[in-house]
C-alpha cells in the first residue's frame, strides 16, 4: 500500500530530514557540487582547539575525574526524568541506568560529528531498547546535534516534535534506526557492520574504517531475532561490531528471573562472540571493557550490571521506574541523591560545555577524512560517491532494456523466479553494490547471480549472504544495511515466510529504506509441499503495509521490469512474489516503457469493441486470464486481460491511467491464486473473484488450479454467469 499525506509535520524535521534523506549529505553533497566542505562546517581555531591548549580529541580521549564523568552522567539521568515527567509518559529507568555507559562511550569512543550526522565514516549507535529514547535525545540536545533543542527535550513525545516516544529514523538528526519492537535494533546493527566490512573490502580502510555499537536490553536479548542476528555475527566474525548489554535483571513484570535464566555471556561465547561482565556504573570499567572489545577479533558483547532508574531512591532498581513517570517527590528525592541541584531542563554552562567539546572532538578525525576522500583515485572516488548516494537509476534502465531485447529475441517460458535470476545476472553486473542472499534457499529463490562471491571472513568483498535458516535477522540486517549505505540488499524465502520477516519489513517501511524480499513460490502453484508453504493471505498482508510495494510479475519480462522498479524505488521497500511453476511469457515484441511502472495496464484488448469483460490477473493467473478470454471470444464475447503487477503503482497513478486500466466493460473478473481482500479497489464491489478463499493443499501444482476452481474454463464460466 502507499501510504496517503506524509505522517504529522514537525517543527524541525523539514529541515533535518531533507538533510537526512541523502546518505553523506554533508561531505558527499560537498564532494558532488565540487566543494570539499560547506564554510560554516570548517572548524574555527575555537572549535578544534579548547582553552586549555590541548586537541579536543586529545581532551576527551582522555579520562576525566569520576566526580566530572557524574555530572556529566547526571545531565542525562536528569533531562530523562524531567522530559518523563513532562510528558507524563515515558521511560526514565533505561536512561538512568545507561548513563555512565553512554556518557563513557560518547564522550571517549564513539566517532561522530554533529555536524554531519550523516559523515558515512562515522561510528554507528543503535539504541535497541527504543524505549529509552530519552537516553538517546538528551545525548544528541547536550553534544549539539542542530534542531535537537531543550525545547524539543520539553516537548517528548508530543506531537510535532523531533523527540517522539520512541526514536526514529529520518525524524530526527542522530537517530541511526527506528527502534522499538525489541530486538530489531540488535539486528540491524548486524546489518550495519555487515555492510562496514564489506565496503572497507572493497574501498579500504582510508574511507570505511568505523564501529557499531548497539545498546540492548533484556528484552531485546529476549526476543527471537536476537539469536538470528548474534549467530549472524558470530559465525561472519563481525569484530567492529560491540553489544553494550543493560544487564539490570529489571523488565516491565519485574524482576527478568520470572521469565528467564540465560546466561547471556555464555550464550554470546557459543555463539562466536568475545563477552565479559562489567559493573556497567564504573565509568573506568566500562572504558577498559569498550578498549578491549575495540581490539578484539571477534563481535563483542558487554554485559554491564546496572541499576534501573540509577539515583532514584525508592523506584530505582525496580520496574516501577522502567515505564512511568517517577514522580515530583521521587524526583526530587532523586536529584538530591545524584547531587543535582538544577531546576529541570536546566543544565549548568560547564556541564553543557563539557558535553559539546566531546561533540566536537572528532571534527579534526572528519575533515581529515574528507582529505582522504578527496586524495583517492578520482574514479574510485566516484564510484564510493555514487554507491552512497544510492544511484542506481542510469545503470539499471540499459541494463534492464538489454535483458528485454534478449527475452523479445528469444521469448523464455520459464518461472518467474528464474527469470529473476536472468534479470539479476545482468543487474548485479553493473550494480556491484547489490548485495544479495538467501535464508538458507538459495537454490529456490534464485538469488544468486551467477558471478557473485560468497560473503564471508576474513575477505568480506563478496556480495553474496548465506544467512541460515533465519529469515527475520534476515529481513532486519537488511534494515541495517540500507540504512548503512553504500549497498543495496536484496534476499529470497519462501512468500509464506514474509510472516518470519514482517516485522522488519514494516520498519523497513517506515523508515522508507530501499530493502528488496524475493519471494519466491508465490501460491498454490509450489503444489506438492502443500498448505504449510502455499501463502494464501500473504499478497493482501503485505499489501497492507504503508509504504511497501508489493510486485507480482507475469512473466520474464515483467520480472525485469519489477526489478527496476524495485531498485529505483529509493524511498521504501518492495516484495518481488515469484512462481515456482513455469509461466509463459506473455509480453513478446520488445517495448522500451516500462509497462509495470503504472501498475496495471492493458495486456490484451478485447478483439471487438466493446470489451463486455475485463479480465484483472497479477503474477501467474495472467495466463488463465488469456486463455478465458480466448474462450469468451469463441461464444462472441469481447473480452481484454488487464496485467495487474503491483497495486500500489495501480493506486497511485493519475485517475485517467487508472480509468483506462479498469475500462468500462460490464463485468470485471479478477483472478489471483489468494484471497480478495484488496481487489475491490480494482472490480468493485460487483465484481467477481476467482481465487482462494481457504489454505490449500498437497498435490501437483496443475490438479490443485484445477481442484480449486482456477482455471480459464471457471473463469470464463464466471463471466458468462454474469452477463
Ligand atoms: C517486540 C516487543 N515486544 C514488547 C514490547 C513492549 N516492551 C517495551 S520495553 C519491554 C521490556 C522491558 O524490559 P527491558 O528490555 O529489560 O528494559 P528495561 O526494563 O531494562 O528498561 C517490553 C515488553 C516491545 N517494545 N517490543
Amino acid at each position: 500500500m502507499l501510504s496517503g499525506p506524509s505522517p504529522v509535520p514537525t517543527t524541525a524535521a523539514p529541515r533535518i530530514a531533507s538533510r537526512l534523506q541523502v546518505p553523506g549529505a554533508g561531505a558527499i553533497a560537498g564532494l558532488i557540487a565540487g566543494v570539499m566542505t560547506k564554510p560554516d562546517r570548517l572548524p574555527t581555531a575555537n572549535t578544534i582547539a579548547h582553552t586549555s591548549g590541548i586537541s579536543a580529541a586529545a581532551a576527551y580521549s582522555n579520562p576525566r575525574s569520576r566526580a566530572e564523568h557524574d555530572r556529566m552522567a547526571n545531565a542525562l539521568r536528569a533531562l530523562a526524568m524531567d522530559a518523563v515527567e513532562q510528558a507524563k509518559s515515558g521511560h526514565p529507568g533505561l536512561p538512568m541506568g545507561a548513563a555512565d555507559i553512554a556518557t563513557v562511550l560518547f564522550t571517549r569512543f564513539l566517532k561522530f560529528d554533529p555536524a554531519d550526522p550523516a559523515w558515512p565514516d562515522r561510528d554507528r549507535f543503535v539504541l535497541s531498547a527504543g524505549h529509552g529514547s530519552m537516553l538517546l535525545y538528551a545525548l544528541l540536545y547536550l553534544l549539539g546535534y542542530e534542531g535537537m533543542t531543550i525545547e524539543e527535550i520539553k516537548h517528548f513525545r508530543q506531537l510535532g516534535s523531533i523527540t517522539p516516544g520512541h526514536p526514529e529514523h529520518g525524524h530526527s538528526p542522530g537517530v541511526e534506526t527506528t527502534t522499538g519492537p525489541l530486538g530489531q535494533g540488535l539486528a540491524n546493527a548486524v546489518g550495519m557492520a555487515i555492510a562496514e566490512r564489506h565496503l572497507a573490502a572493497i574501498f579500504g580502510a582510508e574511507v570505511v574504517d568505523h564501529a557499531t555499537f548497539v545498546f540492548a536490553s533484556d528484552g531485546d536479548l529476549m526476543e527471537g531475532v536476537s539469536q538470528e542476528a548474534i549467530a549472524l555475527a558470530g559465525h561472519l566474525q563481525l569484530n567492529k561490531l560491540t553489544v553494550l548489554y543493560d544487564d539490570n535483571g529489571i523488565s516491565i513484570d519485574g524482576a527478568t528471573a520470572l521469565s528467564d535464566s540465560v546466561d547471556q555471556v555464555k550464550r554470546f561465547e557459543s555463539a562466536g562472540w568475545a563477552a565479559l561482565r562489567i559493573d556497567g556504573q564504573d565509568p573506568a570499567a566500562i572504558a577498559r571493557a569498550i578498549d578491549a572489545a575495540r581490539r578484539s577479533e571477534r563481535p563483542s558483547l558487554i554485559a554491564c550490571r546496572t541499576t534501573i532508574g540509577f539515583g532514584a531512591p525508592t523506584k530505582g532498581g525496580t520496574e516501577k521506574s522502567h515505564g512511568s513517570p517517577l514522580g515530583p517527590e521521587e524526583i526530587a528525592a532523586a536529584r538530591q541523591r545524584l547531587g543535582w541541584s538544577s531546576p529541570p531542563f536546566e543544565i549548568p554552562a560547564d556541564i553543557r560545555a563539557q558535553w559539546r567539546a566531546a561533540g566536537e572532538r572528532n571534527r579534526s578525525a572528519r575533515l581529515a577524512w574528507e582529505q582522504r576522500l578527496a586524495a583517492l583515485d578520482p574514479a574510485r572516488r566516484a564510484e564510493f560517491v555514487r554507491r552512497l548516494r544510492g544511484d542506481s537509476a542510469e545503470r539499471v534502465a540499459p541494463a534492464v532494456n538489454k535483458v528485454k531485447e534478449t527475452l523479445a529475441q528469444e521469448p523464455k517460458d520459464m518461472a518467474t523466479r528464474a527469470a529473476s535470476e536472468f534479470a539479476l545476472d545482468a543487474l548485479t553486473a553493473v550494480l556491484p553494490e547489490m548485495i544479495g542472499g538467501s535464508a538458507d534457499l538459495t537454490g529456490s529463490n534464485n538469488t544468486r547471480a551467477k558471478a557473485m562471491k560468497v560473503f564471508k571472513a576474513p575477505d568480506y568483498s563478496g556480495t553474496f549472504i548465506h544467512y541460515g535458516v533465519r529469515e527475520h535477522g534476515m529481513a532486519s540486517a537488511m534494515n541495517g544495511m540500507a540504512l548503512h549505505g553504500g549497498v543495496i540488499p536484496y534476499s529470497g524465502t519462501f512468500l509464506v515466510f514474509s510472516d518470519y520477516c514482517r516485522p522488519a519489513i514494516r520498519l523497513a517501511a517506515l523508515m522508507r529504506q530501499r530493502v528488496i524480499y524475493v519471494m519466491t513460490h508465490d501460491s498454490i502453484g509450489l503444489g506438492e509441499d502443500g498448505p504449510t508453504h502455499q501463502p494464501i493471505e500473504h499478497l493482501a498482508a503485505l499489501r497492507a503495509i504503508p509504504n511497501l510495494k508489493v510486485f507480482r510479475p507475469c512473466d520474464a519480462v515483467e520480472t525485469a521490469e519489477c526489478w527496476q522498479l524495485a531498485l529505483q524505488s529509493k524511498d521504501g521497500p518492495s516484495v518481488l512474489a515469484l512462481t515456482r511453476q513455469t509461466v509463459p511469457q506473455l509480453r513478446t515484441g520488445f517495448d522500451a516503457r516500462n509497462r509495470c511502472a503504472v501498475g496495471a495496464y492493458e495486456l490484451l484488448a478485447a478483439e471487438a469493441a466493446p470489451a463486455q469483460v475485463s479480465l484483472f490477473a497479477s503474477g501467474s493467473e495472467l495466463s488463465i486470464a488469456v486463455e478465458a478470454r480466448k474462450l469468451l471470444a469463441a461464444r462472441k464475447i469481447p473480452a481484454r486481460v488487464v496485467s495487474v503487477p503491483c497495486f500500489e503503482l495501480f493506486l497511485a497513478s493519475p485517475q485517467a491511467e487508472r480509468s483506462a486500466a479498469i475500462g468500462a466493460a460490464k463485468i470485471n473478473v479478477a483472478i489471483e491464486a489468494g484471497i480478495r481482500q484488496g481487489w475491490n479497489e480494482i472490480i468493485g464491489l460487483a465484481g467477481t473473484f476467482v481465487g482462494m478463499s481457504n489454505f490449500g493443499a498437497s498435490a501437483p501444482y496443475k490438479e490443485l488450479y484445477r481442484h480449486f476452481g482456477l482455471t480459464a474454463d471457471k473463469v470464463a464460466e464466471a463471466a458468462l454467469n454474469r452477463l
